[in-house]
């Protein structure tokens, strides 16, 4: 019983996290169907008691029958095989940023602007986008205070994992930590400079106006998502040479005041978010902690004291990129469709 499921990209860092997803959410399917490039095409992969075998793509009918299709394999990807998908009658749920700001395509974070996906069905075939990772992570925790406040103004910057740039980022990143220790020349394929015991700008392309592309989807996809085309968000994101999960810095200036005892209370009843936030113990939240979890988690709750009536906020932000920055935000859309 359930939907036939396809899986683009499922040889990728998030496509393995879709199958680890579905089967820790026990997610309902009646058949699966693994789809890569043509150089995983015959590979053998086992999930949940089956072997499946890897098909190419590009080769005709791949998504014939297909009810749910979960793409993750680039926006080039997304741009090529989506609309043919959709055409067959799948719902297509797409992580890559191929279709985001196309008005008529729902960008959608389960916890917080379920609303947007209201006319899609099962059975019509539609594409909804779920949206990047470091903006996911960033609303989880801002949406709730924003609920209550309103939010004029969100200044993030970001702390970015090298899972975000895929499964060969994050191999480039223990190769390069091994050579450096050893004294060699590290590795650079992924990335033009050395990743390990460094940091640096995101690797997105620079705008005309200074932003990079990762800086500008934060802005704008906060804008689509929140339903709110005057909030004003500016946001830096670095790289860092963690493996899978993101940190935010997130200022919030509101139009009404909100203490940090009640944000505390807010964020303590949001769904799928936990707060770490010891200031005895100078315990808060590390990529580390939220690996492999769920939830986002916050700490660093507090007043922003550069502005009165406690209309600003402070927040310290992680989330698996991988999880609810990818694959789980896009296997709770599917769950929805199901309801
Ligand atoms: P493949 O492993 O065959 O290259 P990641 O984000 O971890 O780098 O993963 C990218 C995923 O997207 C992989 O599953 C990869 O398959 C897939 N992919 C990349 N390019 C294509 C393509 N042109 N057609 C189909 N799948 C692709
Ligand atoms: C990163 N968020 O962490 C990026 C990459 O629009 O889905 C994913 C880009 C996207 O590097």
């Amino acid at each position: 019983d359930g939907p036939s499921v396809a899986i683009v990209g499922a040889t990728g860092a998030v496509g393995q996290e879709f199958l680890r997803v579905i089967t820790d959410r026990d997610f309902p399917y009646r058949s699966l169907r693994l789809l890569a490039s043509e150089r995983s095409a015959g590979k053998r992969l086992a999930f949940e008691d089956q072997e499946y075998t890897v098909q190419d793509l590009a080769a005709p009918g791949v998504f014939d029958g297909v009810d749910i299709a979960l793409f993750s394999a680039g926006g080039s990807v997304s741009r090529k095989y989506g609309p043919a998908a959709v055409a067959g009658g799948a719902v297509v749920v797409d992580n890559s940023s191929a279709f985001r700001m196309d008005p008529d395509v729902p960008l959608v974070i389960p916890e917080v602007n379920p609303e947007a996906m209201a006319n899609v069905r099962l059975g019509q075939g539609a594409i909804v986008a779920n949206p990047n990772c470091s903006t996911i992570i960033c609303l989880m925790a801002a949406t709730p205070l924003h609920r209550h406040a309103k939010v004029l103004r969100m200044v993030v910057s970001t702390y970015q994992a090298a899972s975000g740039a895929g499964a060969a980022a994050m191999e480039e990143l223990k190769l390069q930590t091994q050579e450096v220790l050893e004294g060699k020349a590290p590795t650079c394929n992924i990335f033009k400079q050395q990743y390990a015991f460094n940091i640096f700008s995101h690797n997105a392309p620079v705008l005309e106006n200074g932003y990079n592309e990762e800086e500008m989807k934060m802005v704008k996809e906060t804008r689509k998502i929140w339903n709110d085309k005057d909030v004003k968000v500016t946001a830096t994101c670095i790289r860092v040479p963690v493996m899978r999960a993101h940190a935010e810095s997130v200022n919030l200036q509101f139009e009404k005041s909100l203490d940090e005892d009640t944000a505390r209370e807010i964020l303590r009843a949001a769904p799928g978010v936990t707060i770490i936030d010891d200031r005895a113990a100078n315990r808060f939240p590390t990529p580390l902690e939220v690996s492999d979890k769920d939830d986002v988690a916050v700490g660093r709750i507090r007043q922003d004291l550069s502005l009165e009536d406690n209309r600003g906020l402070d927040i310290f932000v992680c989330g698996d990129q991988i999880r609810k920055g990818a694959a789980l935000n896009a296997v709770q859309i599917a769950e929805m469709l199901l309801k």
